[in-house]
């Protein structure tokens, strides 16, 4: 077994540290696990690993709980042996989407604001067992986290019996990166004290005693993180329009010149987007969001990054490589906090974030959908874009006009699924161009969106669809033909094709 006595301060809990296949046979049929890690950080792999070896021979199922999406040791290694019942409030996992998809697994779909406070409060069962990844254990046994927060310091708090992986590949060097404060439940809640993305207001250790630990676990699985794909023509063209939008927002003293922080989500765009300012002549830029990818690293080398405040810290292998090898200079630019702070609408708000996150679809009076492919299929998970989007100073939603080399229309008559309603989308922005929904009515709407984000190919059908309703309701607030709303869905799930 891995030696972490070095990582276990406290002399005494030293005797809890076991092995993985010991915890895995302790963990019975129907257990709700809560678990660390947000994104593919900081999630427990060993004992799921083993749990998964376990389940093989003995089926049976458990609930898991975490921050986010995870790794393959966790979501990938469970879902292959279909030992997963209840999950919860994120994913992205290849095999546990069709598991979704198909009734194996019940997914709940949650505002990560919003999960921990629901799993606090009983609303959605009980945590038989958190299980946590950490860097060390103190003398006090408060657990010094990893490369996310997530749920885990409330998972900690709400559970009885805790149970931590010590995760020897993740450096000493992470402590002090974190800023865990777990709010009070109402009637006793008092306002988040955050005014500046850096403030700090908790603690740099996940609050935990000796006697709630029941086993300690070694592990030196690194977080398995993902590539990014190389920034491709349409990521390039969508970061560019973001710049032209904010600078004419600066010229219009909408905003100040060193913007407002900044939120983007995960995935490609993504972090094209923040790319594309490592390019501008902003600087001193400030970052309040939930997940910390590679585009930050460039940002701090160019100079132009002054905070990033963030629950999770999941670059790429490649940009995990460069962390660690430049951790002093990197740390002080990057706080951890748990979602529930990082995602939290108050402090959004207060902070005047600008929201960039990245929709599936949007229909052409401003409604998006980010989870449902042809209104029934789970895709990942609405995750914190909607704890941005409502609460956000300006909110930005990207999507490429067309997907599945142009035999999908992103842009539609009416979504087929609604994550964030038309009231709470600013503007869209696909590599057609920028549409500004802002000040205007639901049939100007219509016409900004389709003459503005829509494919070529498909803008001909989509005002064609628009003119008819229009005729056929009299000019009403919002035309719709509702036998034919959803007909582009109903003819590619026929044919193949959203084409007329
Ligand atoms: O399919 O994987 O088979 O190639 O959807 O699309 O274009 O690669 O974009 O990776 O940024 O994901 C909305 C899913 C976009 C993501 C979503 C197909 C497309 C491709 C992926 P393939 P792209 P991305 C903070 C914010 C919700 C959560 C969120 C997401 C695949 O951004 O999960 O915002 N968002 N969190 O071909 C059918 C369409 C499609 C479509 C694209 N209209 N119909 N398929 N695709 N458009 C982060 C967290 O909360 C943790």
């Amino acid at each position: 077994m891995i030696d972490i006595t070095d990582r276990v301060r406290n002399k005494e809990l030293q005797s809890k540290i076991v092995s993985a296949e010991e915890v895995a046979n302790w963990i019975q049929p129907g257990m709700t696990l809560a678990c660390s890690g947000f994104t593919a950080s900081a999630y427990p792999k060993a004992i799921p690993l083993a749990l998964a070896e376990r389940m093989k021979k003995d089926p049976f199922t458990v609930n898991i709980w975490t921050g986010a999406s995870t790794g393959p040791e966790l979501d990938g290694a469970l879902a292959e042996v279909k030992g997963i019942k209840q999950r919860l409030p994120y994913q992205t996992d290849a095999k546990l989407r069709p598991e979704i998809n198909d009734g194996t697994v019940n997914y709940l779909d949650l505002h990560l604001s919003e999960s921990a406070q629901l799993t606090r409060k009983g609303f959605l069962g009980k945590i038989d067992v958190a299980i946590v990844e950490a860097c060390a254990i103190t003398e006090e046994g408060n657990i010094i986290p990893t490369t996310s927060l997530g749920n885990a310091a409330s998972y900690v708090q709400t559970a009885d019996i805790v149970i931590v992986e010590v995760n020897t590949t993740q450096p000493l060097e992470l402590e002090g990166m974190h800023d865990v404060y777990v709010p009070l439940d109402p009637p006793n809640r008092l306002a988040i004290p955050i005014v500046h993305a850096d403030d700090r207001i908790g603690t740099t250790y996940i609050p935990c005693t000796p006697d709630k630990i029941k086993f300690i676990v070694p592990c030196d699985i690194k977080d398995h993180t993902r590539d990014l794909a190389p920034i491709d023509e349409n990521s390039r063209k969508m970061a560019a329009f973001t710049l032209e939008l904010l600078n004419a927002e600066i010229k219009a003293e909408r905003m100040p010149k060193k913007l407002l922080p900044l939120q983007s989500g995960v995935g490609n765009v993504a972090n094209a987007v923040l790319e594309g300012f490592v390019e501008s002549d902003m600087d001193d830029l400030i970052v309040y969001t939930e997940v910390i990818q590679d585009a930050m690293l460039d940002l701090i080398d160019a100079g132009k990054l002054k905070f990033a405040s963030g629950t999770a810290f999941s670059p790429s292998p490649a940009g995990m490589e460069r962390f660690y090898k430049d951790i002093d200079k990197y740390r002080k630019y990057i706080l951890l906090r748990p979602e529930e702070i990082s995602n939290s609408p108050e402090v959004v708000n207060r902070l005047g974030v600008i929201a960039m996150n990245t929709a599936l679809e949007v229909d052409i009076y401003g409604n998006v959908n980010s989870t449902h492919v042809a209104g029934s299929k789970m895709m990942n998970g609405i995750g914190g874009s909607g704890d941005f989007a409502r609460n956000a100073y300006l909110t930005i939603f990207y999507t490429p006009s067309i997907a599945k080399n142009g035999k999908i229309s992103s842009i539609v008559p009416m979504c087929s699924h609604i994550d964030h309603t038309e009231h709470d989308v600013d503007i869209i922005i696909s590599e057609q161009g920028i549409a500004d929904l802002r000040g205007l009515e639901p049939r100007s709407r219509a016409l900004e969106v389709i003459n503005k984000c829509a494919h070529p190919d498909y803008r001909p059908i989509l005002l064609d669809y628009y003119e008819r309703a229009l005729e056929a309701t009299k000019h009403a607030a919002t035309p719709h033909l509702i036998d034919e709303a959803l007909s582009f869905h109903s003819r590619f799930l026929k044919t193949g094709d959203m084409h007329k």
